[in-house]
């Protein structure tokens, strides 16, 4: 059975809108994503939920700029103090010949920290997003403690965030996080294999530098897909973290066949890096109905690729990131864990 740690807070974190298509819509990361995967976990058996434990200050500023924690943290009191009456949403960029200097405005600010503008932020985001760490970093603690596997029922998802950017639903980023935590608490060395649909952009960024943290992410082709600025396959690394970087990029209406390729190949430099620990940043959304995605992976699928992680026999932590077919989200999740610990 797989424990699962989760907290109700994530409810907290649910903006009205999302900026799609030219229009305000319904977030495709919504609260029932959540709810979803808690009921496909007791329908299975995994019925052993844990609470999230506080993440301390200076673990997450290993991960995050201090000045970064302290815009999330205040962002919604100085975009009411503003005066503006809607959810907060960036609107203007540092881009190319522009300087790169912190504003004092929130609207400046927003623009300064912001990867995307799908991501709104409300009274209740920093908290959901605090407790979604503590998801992930309670989950590394078990795992460091002598546990198989565990499953950390992250929401807000994080792989998008890096060190002072949020955007694509994240805020802090809970599998960098976790990693971190592995190596706080005796580790020497870390995989990260990102298998969601999206190019974990902050994951990499994060630990671009490092060969402590080995980072490896299967994803639609940023030519193609958000977050289209990241994640192509000549990235990888930089300095003593040259070699330690891996991306799988994969064309619109990809197939099993090809995806399971990939993952081979990403397990192959896993088992080289011979970690003490894995973090799976486990996205769902590479399933052949998710609404904003173009990979085809079935249902059954999951379950494979679940196995094919087990496979590496490695203390192997699942963090949730993304997957917006809400109503198979569930299966489709504990496909991959039931795969995983032989469970079906
Ligand atoms: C978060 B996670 C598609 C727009 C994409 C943001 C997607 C964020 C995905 N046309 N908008 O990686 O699942
Ligand atoms: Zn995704």
């Amino acid at each position: 059975m797989f424990k699962t740690v989760c907290t109700e807070e994530h409810r907290h974190h649910f903006p009205k809108g999302e900026l799609y298509g030219g229009e305000m819509v319904r977030p495709f990361e919504c609260p029932e994503r959540w709810d979803y995967i808690k009921t496909a976990l007791i329908n299975s058996n995994h019925k052993e939920f844990l609470e999230p434990v506080a993440v301390e200050h200076k673990h997450l500023a290993q991960i995050h700029s201090e000045d970064f924690l302290d815009f999330l943290q205040s962002a919604w009191q100085e975009w009411q103090d503003a005066g503006f009456s809607g959810e907060a949403l960036p609107s203007v960029f540092p881009n190319r010949r522009m300087q790169q200097r912190r504003p004092e405005f929130i609207d400046g600010k927003l623009g300064y920290y912001a990867m995307a503008v799908e991501t709104a932020m409300t009274a209740g985001t920093w908290q959901a997003a605090l407790s979604s760490a503590g998801c992930a970093v309670g989950a590394q603690q078990l795992v460091s403690s002598g546990e198989r596997e565990v499953f950390a029922l992250c929401r807000p998802p994080g792989h998008h965030a890096a060190s002072d950017l949020y955007g694509g639903y994240c805020f802090l980023n809970n599998a960098a996080l976790a990693a971190q935590g592995f190596l706080n608490d005796g580790a020497s060395r870390v995989a990260i294999l990102d298998v969601d649909f999206h190019h974990g952009n902050g994951t990499q960024d994060i630990f671009y530098h490092r060969n402590d943290v080995l980072f490896l992410s299967l994803h639609g082709d940023p030519k193609d897909a958000f977050p289209h600025f990241l994640g192509y396959q000549d990235e990888t690394g930089v300095g003593e973290g040259e070699g330690y970087n891996f991306n799988y990029p994969m064309p619109p209406g990809t197939g099993f066949a090809v995806w399971r390729e990939a993952l081979s190949a990403a397990c192959d430099e896993v088992a080289k890096f011979s970690p003490d620990a894995l973090v799976i940043s486990l996205g769902v959304d590479t399933f052949e109905n998710d609404p904003i995605s173009f990979f085809k992976l079935k249902s059954d699928d999951f379950v494979t690729c679940g196995q094919q992680i087990a496979d590496l026999g490695i203390p192997t932590l699942f963090v949730m990131e993304g997957g917006y077919a809400v109503e198979e989200i569930g299966t489709n999740t504990v496909n991959v864990l039931n795969g995983f610990g032989d469970y079906q």
